[in-house]
């Protein structure tokens, strides 16, 4: 089913929310300053190696073990402002956010429909530089794709029911972006894994 080119907020699944302007302007070229320095590696799933690439914090996948390592380190100081606004928007304690994913999107790169991994329960992204499209659809049986526009200084947060019972994708971006996707462990092994 062809999706609208972006749906109305009160079609959003439950669970997401949704803020534009989580950062100011000077806030997203302070942290886009220090973005830049990072070293991103490629991202390696079971030998399929993305187009975009990452630095994780507080685990990421292991293509050797093929599986989502979580490690206990902390998270860097340019990120902890960011992690403690984020966890208010959310409504959770800033210190359950453990792990959190810089991601660079160049020009034509998209992330196909995934689930995050089961290990993680809440997921928050935060949008820099440039927009791009999120689809979210079911992620069992048919359903139509809800399209949310993610605005650079935005934020959105999955949890509940759009975290579990939905997927998510983003086409091809037109320009270089950088997202920061903040997670929270899942309390207990969670029966709803893939
Ligand atoms: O860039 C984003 O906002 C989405 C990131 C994402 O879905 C992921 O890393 O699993």
């Amino acid at each position: 089913m062809p999706a609208k080119r972006f749906t109305s907020p009160a079609e959003r699944p439950e669970g997401f929310i949704y803020e534009p302007n989580f950062l100011s302007e000077i806030e997203e070229g302070k942290l886009l300053r220090t973005i830049e320095t990072l070293e991103f590696g490629a991202y390696d799933f079971r030998g399929y190696i993305a187009k975009r690439r990452v630095v994780a914090y507080g685990g990421g996948y292991d293509s050797g073990t093929r599986r989502m390592e979580i490690t206990a380190d902390v998270l860097p100081d340019f990120l902890c402002s960011i992690r403690d606004r984020a966890a208010a928007v959310a409504g959770m304690p800033a210190e359950e956010i453990t792990h959190a994913l810089v991601t660079e999107y160049s020009v034509g790169t998209p992330i196909g429909w995934h689930r995050d991994s089961p290990q993680f329960e809440t997921v928050i992204g935060i949008s820099l530089r440039s927009t791009a499209r999120l689809r979210l659809k079911p992620y069992q049986g048919e359903g139509k794709i809800i399209s949310v526009m993610l605005e650079p200084r935005s934020i959105y947060v999955m949890r509940g029911p759009v975290r579990w019972n939905f997927q998510h994708s983003i086409p091809a971006v037109k320009e270089l972006r950088y997202s920061i996707t903040l997670r929270t462990l899942a309390k207990k092994r969670n029966s709803r894994a893939a």
